[in-house]
């Protein structure tokens, strides 16, 4: 046996038998399958040249890829001869003679160039930018390749992104609970805070930097406007200055009676002057904790919190205020569409857009609307929001939800790629066809100058950051379309397996294929064809088609499943709330119509009898049964599928994911089950051949209470 393949299969086996607990995410470095690997000697030899944080930062990435890729006994420097050079333009000769003005000129602010070159004979690479920011960016792509084994083109590889603001939104509030958080506790100690600068802040913005995510808004949208006095803006600056060497930006949420609360006014009338110098005040005193804040994140009128409406303004006018404030230090307000009131006797889908198509244009330059990708709130699968495409004078950004408030927590395996990229490739037809959510998210179809994306976290105290290892994949995949919302699932997915796991085919192929099929797995055996907002109460865990009643009916099951002998689903025609006619007029035509409305919505829109004959013939009811019974099959067939994966994984992962896929298949029984038995009492039908019989029941599900579910805010 060569020295070198025993070297390497040593590496490799001390890796797997290794304690994985996740923490390094999908930067593990582990060893590369060809020790001999040109890269071996290109990363032992690289030129950084200058002094900075984020200088520092790069090289020491450097110094951790190459112990992890070829262990710890690798070359000495030559820093005369360079191998691999990391430089903005006109620091280093070598960057000036092998690059071009126009190479560097479509790089932008943050894009990067990674390039092959040869100098004396020897081949050598180089990453040019024009920031410090772009360089870090392009060294991740570097390391990020290699440990993938694709190729660099000769003609180089460039890249800068689609998006302007790539911004995780967290949900933490300053007791360390987290609002829809499945993971543990917030990874903010504010308490500790400003004193104490845990290493796992800077784990965290290394970890975003690597995806390119430069925004942090740390603090929840239901917001405590505590926030904003100076005891706890010194603990903000503190994480600010932490984030700031890895490009990222911090943003705070803004409650909208803090003039109130904490400036003693006595409004928060947006028109009124004193409430305007407040913002004003307040906003210069913050900036001069954090020169580069990013802004204010606000959700105003919307579930209990405080907002224009409390004075009879629009929601414009409350922007504007704070986007008047942060102006002239460059800051930018992204202001929340989730606009809803239960006493509006309006379909709660329509409330959002009715509340803002009316005032597009009326919006300061430097505000931008923040729309969730759907108009109720983060369901399983919901058809784009119809905000997208309709407001053409006003910059929309979209908001993903990356934890799984409605997709099981933390232990349901849900690749969310592909929920993500499905509203991003429907067509608003807008501008005519091919008028795409992607195209109005990164500003070409109506030109905006400001472009956003934010991705509500799934991060906690959890070792592995995310309590399912396959969830840091959604993270990881709000990253990767922050940067180009036109990425592939198939892609995101593969490229996390290879750097989170390892390159062997035999891992990664059929693993990539149970990732990509778990959505929509999910939807199957929780709301499949266009049912929605059937969970439990509150919580939102587990199934509660039987949910009615209580203060508010648009947080009921029944307000939105509709089941009656007669059926079951929403009609949202024209003969009923007509909320698709927020559509464009190709859409309400397609979707309307029964022969053409894609099934995957088809009770999100319509209204059918239980003996409706969908296109394969079934009827409704047994479709829907047949849907539940799919989603249980592959949950089961997913744990087979990763028993039999054993001999790629590290045990401790291995057994990890398998223990929460156990569970995960338990409660797709739980969920069909509970639905099916729930329906059955309006459908009174049989269960079709195929289906199993439910073990308990339907008195078992309704008496069946989870307590102390975490994340109930
Ligand atoms: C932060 C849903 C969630 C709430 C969340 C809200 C929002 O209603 O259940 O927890 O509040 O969305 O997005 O503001």
């Amino acid at each position: 046996m060569k020295k070198s393949f025993l070297t390497f299969t040593l590496l490799l086996a001390s890796y797997l038998l290794m304690a994985n607990d996740g923490y390094k995410l999908w930067l593990q470095y582990y060893p590369l399958e060809n020790p001999k690997s040109e890269y071996r000697e290109i990363l032992g030899n690289a030129r950084v040249p200058g002094e900075s944080p984020t200088l520092s930062i790069i090289k020491t990435e450097l110094e951790i890829a190459r112990s992890g890729f070829f262990g710890p006994a690798t070359l000495q420097k030559d820093s005369n001869s360079p191998k691999l050079i990391i430089a903005l333009k006109d620091t280093d000769p070598a960057i000036n003679k092998n690059t071009t003005p126009e190479e560097m000129a479509v790089l932008g602010e943050e894009g990067y160039l990674i390039k092959k070159f040869s100098e004396a004979g020897q081949n050598k690479i180089l990453i040019t930018a024009n920031s410090e920011i772009g360089l870090l960016y392009g060294t991740f792509k570097l390391l990020q390749t290699i440990q993938t084994g694709e190729q660099i083109p000769n003609t180089g590889l460039s890249n800068s992104p689609k998006i302007k603001h790539r911004v995780l939104n967290h949900w933490d509030n300053l007791d360390r609970s987290v609002e829809r958080g499945y993971s543990g506790s917030s990874i903010w100690n504010w308490h500790r805070l400003p004193r104490h600068i845990d290493q796992q802040y800077l784990d965290y913005a290394r970890a975003n930097a690597s995806l390119g995510i430069n925004g942090v808004s740390v603090t929840n949208v239901n917001a405590n406007a505590l926030v904003l006095t100076p005891e706890y803006l010194a603990k903000a600056k503190a994480l600010a200055d932490a984030f700031r060497p890895y490009g990222i930006k911090l943003y705070l949420t803004a409650r909208f009676s803090s003039p109130m609360e904490i400036g003693g006014l006595p409004t928060a009338d947006p028109i009124n002057a004193e409430v305007q110098a407040w913002w004003k005040e307040k906003t210069k005193e913050i900036y001069q904790y954090i020169p580069d804040f990013g802004g204010f994140l606000v959700k105003a009128d919307s579930e209990g919190q405080p907002g224009p409406h409390n004075y009879g303004r629009t929601q414009a006018e409350g922007a504007n205020v704070l986007a008047d404030a942060v102006r002239p230090y460059g800051g930018i307000v992204m202001w929340r569409a989730f606009v809803y009131n239960e006493k509006t006797p309006d379909d709660r889908h329509k409330q959002g857009y009715n509340e803002f198509k009316k005032i597009d244009g009326e919006f300061r330059e430097n505000v931008i609307v923040q729309v969730k990708n759907g108009a109720i709130d983060f369901q399983p699968r919901e058809p784009f929001h119809p905000l997208f495409g309709a407001m053409p004078k006003t910059p929309l950004m979209m908001e993903f939800q990356i934890t799984q408030e409605y997709l099981g927590h933390d232990t349901h395996l849900a690749f969310l790629a592909p929920m993500f990229e499905e509203t991003l490739k429907s067509d608003t037809y807008a501008n005519g066809k091919g008028s795409l959510v992607s195209k109005v998210i990164d500003g070409s179809l109506h030109k905006y100058p400001l472009t956003a994306m934010a991705g509500v976290a799934n991060i906690g105290t959890d070792r592995n950051w995310t309590g399912h290892h396959f969830h840091q994949a959604n993270w990881f995949a709000f990253g990767k379309l922050a940067w180009d919302p036109e990425t592939r699932s198939a892609d995101i997915a593969e490229e996390w397996l290879k750097l989170t796991f390892t390159t062997d085919k035999k891992f990664t192929e059929p693993i990539q294929k149970m990732m990509l099929a778990s959505h929509e797995m999910v939807v199957n055996y929780m709301t499949p064809l266009g049912l929605h907002h059937i969970m439990a109460r509150g919580h939102h865990y587990g199934p509660g088609p039987w949910v009615t009643g209580g203060g508010r009916d648009d947080w009921t099951a029944t307000y939105y499943h509709k089941a009656t002998e007669k059926g079951v689903g929403f009609d949202r025609t024209a003969s009923g709330s007509d909320a698709l006619g927020q559509y464009a007029p190709e859409i309400q035509k397609e979707w309307g119509n029964l022969k053409t409305a894609p099934e995957k919505f088809l009770l999100w829109f319509h209204h059918l009898p239980w003996d409706h004959r969908l296109a394969n013939g079934n009827t409704l009811w047994d479709g829907i049964a047949l849907h539940y019974q799919k989603g249980v099959e592959e949950a089961k067939a997913n744990v087979a599928i990763w028993e039999s994966m054993e001999a790629h994984v590290d045990a401790e992962r291995f057994k990890h994911v398998l223990s929460f896929m156990k569970i995960q298949a338990e409660e797709a029984v739980w969920w069909r089950d509970a639905c099916l038995l729930y329906f059955q009492q309006f459908s009174k039908m049989p269960l079709p051949d195929g289906v199993d019989k439910p073990e308990h029941d339907l008195d078992y599900y309704l008496n069946f209470n989870p307590k102390f579910v975490p994340g109930n805010g």
